[in-house]
């Protein structure tokens, strides 16, 4: 009688145990969503932009014109698997504005537009990719 008594009290630690790890395992998951979204930006490089193509359906920059506010930032993701750059003004003419160096995949960055305007630019890498940040 003992001997079950002590079972049954073994199993429902074990129970709890893994009840408690799976409740505390829920943030973490929740964090890990928010950090996606957070990384999710305003502006996508796709995969294979890497390659000429993307131009032809204005497709090299998700979208490749984007409209914001003064003093918000627009966010770019790079979501291909090859390394891009987002750069100001053009690739002939290169405006010393933003740049931020080359990107790994999935890396991001981010810009804050404190002036009204119409801002061009490209990566540096691959010269067919172009977007504009339109700031209101
Ligand atoms: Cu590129």
């Amino acid at each position: 009688m003992l001997k079950k008594i002590t079972i049954l009290g073994i199993s429902v630690v074990i129970i709890l145990v893994i009840i408690s790890y799976s409740i505390s395992d829920n943030p973490t998951e929740k964090n890990n969503d928010e950090l996606q979204l957070i990384v999710k930006g305003d502006v996508v490089m796709p995969s294979k932009v890497s390659r000429p193509g993307c131009e032809e359906m204005d497709r090299c920059y998700v979208p490749s014109i984007i409209t914001t506010e003064t003093g918000k930032q627009v966010t770019w993701v790079n979501e291909d698997s090859a390394f891009h750059s987002v750069t100001s003004g053009f690739y002939d003419a290169p405006s010393d504005l933003f740049d931020s160096g080359y990107l790994d995949p999935s890396e991001s960055f981010a810009f804050t537009f404190t002036e009204s305007g119409t801002y061009d630019y490209f990566c540096t890498l691959h010269p067919w990719m172009k977007g504009q940040v339109i700031v209101e």
